[in-house]
């Protein structure tokens, strides 16, 4: 059966995938945004939804003063003897920790923390019961995978600690899992650094201590050498079997929108069938090549895919699937199902400032083509600016919104690109209500409003180049967000969209 990828578009990387029956989890990282780790829910592995996550409370994840891409790194997911268990990092606060939970849709446990430092924490389950841990880690002064025998529900350690591998030869060896198959410990780590150069590598042995021997076919997902095609950066997996004996992996990748090597989507989860040669090796989708459609022998009937999402306020809580950056306060966010209204009540922190907590909320771009439109009840709204933005973060936004110049109310647009914003358009409004629309596409973003069902007017554009990860002052890993926000004063929102307009799935680069 075919389908298409990525699997969960927009910036949901890192994935780690389990089973329980007919019922597959994904788990993704989230750096600054809050809530954390969000759980998406499928049953034929092309059709997602999310259903949850599994940090909802500040007591779960501190984010005060998390620099852009701090936070939450990389997450596991696994499920063992009736339990539920996520277990990942918090690069800004205390490092690894483990969560639990007997519902997939919570409530997860508070956090137990582990005494081990690095990233990219797994867990597996001997034939024994023996839970054990590995990570990123440095032990005498050795970098390399660490293992050690962890209770999970509390986070002890219970052994000694043991570096048990540096990787097949790449730099940067992480995201390591460990697999129990036929008697075998199969070790897979992401190499190569989650840029260009990622791949995935995979060794095995007879004792989960080692010593590791390395697949004779590695990488065994490289698109290192695939320059030029549209999906790069492929690393960082995990596999699953299904149902019917059949492997899976999933993995992160990401889109170059043109053929310059920039990507504004951010790290997206894609899925590969996985063969495995009679010698006892995995073989990942064409010999380590992904594509954006694959065909496989998939659990259940994939149905069509729809990744837009349409708001107007009249539902009793705000949809899931929008994210706030760093710990929220939820007096600025003010819902009103029976007037079916969102009101931002923006502070003077602004969407600018590093480190904060503006009112804002945003929801990953889904593709390269879509809409979004958010209407809004102009004469409610007072604040200095209040309106949509395509947001990367602090540093990277292209704003469009509601503003007043003492009594006059103006629709204005503007530019943040590193330390620079500029205004490129500011025109008086006299209106009761008002429609912010952004149109992306492969190129650009253009920004255009409308009164009162009038012609949308133009505004200007700006380039996907200026959201793109690689232009970024800082290593990021996120991705362009599209946003609703306010500053000093109210927002009133009436609906808020994001359409995927995309046609043709047109593969840039197809050979
Ligand atoms: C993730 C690690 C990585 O934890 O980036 O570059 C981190 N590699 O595997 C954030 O995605």
């Amino acid at each position: 059966m075919q389908y298409q990828n990525p699997i969960i578009p927009g910036y949901n990387p890192d994935p780690s995938i389990c089973r329980v029956g007919s019922d597959f989890y994904i788990v993704n990282s989230t750096f600054e945004f809050f809530p954390g780790v969000p759980i998406y829910h499928s049953r034929n592995l092309v059709n997602w939804e999310l259903i949850g996550h599994c940090l909802t409370r500040r007591s779960q994840l501190e984010l005060e003063g998390c620099r852009n891409s701090g936070g939450i790194y990389a997450p596991t997911l696994r499920y063992h003897d009736g339990m539920f268990y996520m277990i990942t990092t918090n690069v800004t606060w205390k490092g690894n920790f483990v969560v639990h939970a007997e519902d997939i849709r919570g409530p997860w446990s508070e956090p137990c923390w582990i005494d081990q430092g690095g990233i990219d924490p797994s867990l597996m389950w001997d034939d024994d019961g023996t839970c054990y841990y590995c990570s990123t880690g440095t032990i005498d002064g050795v970098r390399g995978i660490v293992v050690f025998a962890i209770d999970p529900m509390t986070g002890q350690i219970l052994s000694e600690k043991k570096v048990v591998s540096t990787g097949c030869g790449g730099q940067c060896t992480e995201g390591p899992h460990i697999y129990k198959i036929n008697g075998l410990y199969y070790l897979m780590t992401a190499e190569g650094g989650t840029e260009y150069g990622h791949h995935e590598t995979i060794q095995r042995s007879e004792s989960i201590w080692g010593p590791y021997v390395p697949c004779p076919h590695n990488p065994i997902l490289s698109h290192v050498n695939r320059k030029g095609y549209e999906i790069q950066a492929t690393g960082h997996a995990d596999l699953v079997e299904d149902q019917n004996g059949n492997w899976w992996a999933v993995c992160l990748a990401y889109r170059n929108f043109s053929h310059a090597l920039l990507h504004n989507l951010g790290r997206e989860t894609f899925l590969s069938p996985v063969r495995w040669t009679e010698d006892g090796w995995p073989v990942i989708g064409n010999k380590g090549y992904i594509d954006l459609t694959m065909d496989g022998p998939l659990p259940a009937e994939p149905l069509p895919v729809c990744h837009d999402i349409a708001l107007d306020f009249h539902e009793p809580s705000l949809d899931p699937r929008m994210l706030y950056t760093r710990n929220p306060n939820p007096d600025h966010f003010e819902l009103n199902p029976q007037a079916g209204s969102l009101t931002l009540h923006g502070t003077d922190v602004t969407i600018s400032q590093p480190g904060a907590s503006p009112t804002i909320l945003s929801i990953q771009q889904p593709a390269f083509c879509t809409q979004v439109a958010a209407t809004m009840d102009a004469g409610s709204s007072d604040a200095r600016r209040a309106g949509i933005s395509a947001y990367y973060n602090n540093d990277y936004h292209y704003d469009l919104y509601l503003s007043r110049d003492g009594e006059r109310q103006y629709v204005g647009f503007t530019k943040s690109i590193h330390d620079m914003t500029v205004e490129i358009a500011r025109v008086p409004v006299d209106t009761s209500s008002v429609r912010l629309l952004i149109d992306s596409d492969r190129e650009k973003y253009t920004f255009s409003y409308q009164e009162d069902g009038k012609t949308p007017v133009v505004l200007g554009s700006g380039h996907n180049a200026g959201l793109s990860t690689e232009g970024t002052k800082t290593m990021t890993f996120t991705g362009t967000m599209f946003a609703m926000f306010a500053e000093e004063g109210k927002g009133v929102f009436r609906s808020f969209s994001v359409q995927v307009t995309e046609n043709a799935r047109e593969d840039l680069h197809a050979k």
